[in-house]
């Protein structure tokens, strides 16, 4: 595998695309290296957070490999689709906290791809787009989607319709980017939010990441009721014990995920 690198690291797995001369561009190779090392990923249970960021200075990704898909036939677009989605759907519900450390453009694919992980922090030099209607096409790995229920249905339509690059900045702003760092500083500071994340309990992060997702696709009623089956399953767990005895006992919680 070399398209995409997996490394782990005191229970923190760094995914990086590596494709720089095509600026991390998405072919299909890419996405089926992906796809695997999300899948191995979701096995490790001492691996309990994600940082992805693209290789290079430059980019994070540049969206689906424009030369790959300027090849492609219906069936072959097809193909292409729905391996790209089941990828995104695992990143999205993969049960670890997942960040994107996004260092350059994040274009097409590439927002997209940022978009299905948890939180968005960003270099200063991150470069954010959705760039298709200019080929084409329209938003497929989920911008259609992702992209209004993160910054509202005005400023989603507005970036797609005019395929706008907007800086790390504005995404700030507009809350698509959590957080804006220095290049250098950038994996420190998502290293450094991926450890806060996993001193919680690993339950209640879980069931929050599910019960937010699951809850966003639903009415307000049937998300509440899978949040309300949530908190009872964290009873349950030998964390929400600890979580509660530490805390009458005035010390750190020590959770062991069970
Ligand atoms: N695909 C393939 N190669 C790419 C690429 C891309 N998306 N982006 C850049 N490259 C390649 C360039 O062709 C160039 O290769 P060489 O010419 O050196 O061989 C190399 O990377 C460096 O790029 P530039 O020379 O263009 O570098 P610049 O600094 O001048 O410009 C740029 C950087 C990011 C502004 C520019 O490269 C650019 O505009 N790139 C394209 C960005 C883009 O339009 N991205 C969106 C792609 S569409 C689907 C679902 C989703 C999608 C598709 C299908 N299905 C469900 C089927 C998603 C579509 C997209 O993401």
């Amino acid at each position: 595998m070399d398209n995409v690198i997996l490394r782990e690291k005191n229970g923190i797995a760094y995914v990086t695309i590596n494709r720089p001369k095509a600026l991390n561009a998405l072919n299909s190779a890419t996405l089926t290296e992906l796809d695997s090392v999300v899948g191995e990923i979701s096995q490790k249970r001492d691996v309990k957070a994600v940082i992805v960021t693209g290789a290079g200075e430059k980019s994070f990704v540049a969206g689906a490999d424009i030369v790959e898909m300027s090849k492609l036939n219906s069936m072959e677009a097809a193909n292409f689709s729905r391996l790209a989605q089941k990828v995104f759907s695992e990143i999205e519900n993969l049960p670890k906290l997942i960040v994107a450390a996004v260092n350059g453009y994040a274009l097409g694919g590439g927002c997209e791809l940022a978009m299905a992980c948890d939180v968005r922090l960003a270099s200063k030099k991150a470069k954010f787009g959705q760039p298709e209607v200019n080929l084409g096409i329209l938003p497929s790995f989920g911008g259609t989607q992702r992209l209004p229920r993160l910054v509202g249905k005005g400023r989603a339509k507005e970036l797609i319709f005019s395929t706008d690059m907007i800086d790390a900045q504005e995404a700030y702003r507009i809350g698509l980017a959590n957080k804006v760092y220095e290049p250098d500083e950038l994996i420190s500071k998502s290293e450094e939010f991926a450890k806060k994340v996993m001193s919680k309990s690993p339950w209640g992060v879980r069931l929050a990441k599910a019960s937010i997702n699951n809850g966003l696709d639903v009415d307000l009623e049937a998300g509440l009721k899978y949040e309300s089956n949530s908190f009872g399953l964290c009873f349950s767990t030998e964390d929400q014990k600890e979580g509660m005895n530490a805390f009458l006992e005035k010390r750190k919680a020590n959770f062991k995920d069970r």
